[in-house]
């Protein structure tokens, strides 16, 4: 029987209920991550966690539970569904009140779900290169948020998908901001570029791991912003997300990018990251 986490409990998936007037439900009011396992273990977990407690700050959200419970409770949740490569996702919202936009004048527990999915490695993908759009990136500018609220990276993930693409790259104005759920990395010249951390994207876990590959295996790189006409020209583009990994971009709106098929800093970086996931997620025996 699937379990998921509501709260510090462990419980059935059919016995899990959230209140209708959860203020997630209402105004999607609340934070979420999503951690990668592999080999049944969670990658960069440490990572998420703290992104997920910076998330709750800047919402004035209280988790009432530590780091290390979270991870606890997870890692549980993980064992028991018998998660080999996949994924959890876990959320907290503010709680449940009657509807009022302001926080509820007395206050509310905050509520924490969680569940696992599981969730192949997309090789395929990853060895072909996939096709993306672009699109204006009409979101808030509060992007470094991991905020439940997702509608206009909903809308530009299906206009994606209705023209047969794999993800939507956001510009505002001419500037690459990032994916609706990805960063994007252009390659230059062999110089890997990437947006800047600023509040205009979600400075993703995955990122972080490749810029620190770059760093560790001196590829060049640097962190500045970009046009979509750089985009457009680049030698190579990927995108990297927890579920993506470093997935090759071969075709924006139509247009080919590079040869048309995945460069070679691209599969570098690929190589690195398997390497560098396979041996933090590896249980020695
Ligand atoms: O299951 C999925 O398809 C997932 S799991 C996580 C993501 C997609 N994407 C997270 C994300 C995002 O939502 C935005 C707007 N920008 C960047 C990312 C990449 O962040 P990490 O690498 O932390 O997953």
């Amino acid at each position: 029987m699937e379990k998921v986490i509501i709260n510090d409990q462990i419980v059935n998936r059919i016995d899990a209920k959230v209140d209708m007037n959860d203020r997630g439900y209402h105004f999607g009011d609340g934070i979420y991550e999503v951690i990668r396992v592999f080999n049944g273990v969670l990658f960069a977990a440490e990572e998420h966690l703290e992104r997920l407690f910076k998330s709750a700050k800047k919402v004035n959200i209280d988790i009432p539970y530590s780091k290390d419970k979270i991870i606890n409770l997870v890692n549980t949740l993980v064992e028991l569904n018998d998660v080999e490569t996949g994924i959890v996702y876990f959320q907290i919202t503010r709680g449940s009140a009657i509807r009022t936009h302001e926080f509820p004048t007395s206050k509310t527990e905050p509520v924490f779900t969680a569940f696992t999915a599981n969730v192949e490695v997309p090789e395929k993908e990853l060895e072909k290169g996939v096709e993306v759009i672009t699109t204006e990136d009409v979101r808030w500018l509060r992007c470094e948020i991991k905020s439940l609220n997702l509608l206009p990276n909903v809308l530009a993930k299906q206009e994606a998908a209705e023209k047969n693409c794999y993800e939507a790259i956001f510009h505002r104005d001419e500037i690459v901001t990032e994916a609706s759920s990805s960063n994007v990395f252009i390659v230059k010249n062999g110089v890997v570029i990437t947006h800047p951390v600023t509040s205009q994207i979600l400075n993703g876990i995955t990122r972080q791991v490749v810029l620190n590959l770059c760093e560790e295996n001196s590829i060049r790189f640097t962190k500045k912003k970009y046009s979509v006409l750089d985009l457009m020209t680049a030698d190579e583009v990927f995108i990297t997300s927890t579920t993506a990994d470093v997935m090759p971009v071969i075709k924006i709106d139509n247009t080919v990018i590079g040869t048309g098929a995945p460069g070679s800093v691209t599969r570098n970086l690929q190589s690195l990251f398997r390497e560098k996931a396979n041996k933090d997620t590896k249980l020695v025996v």
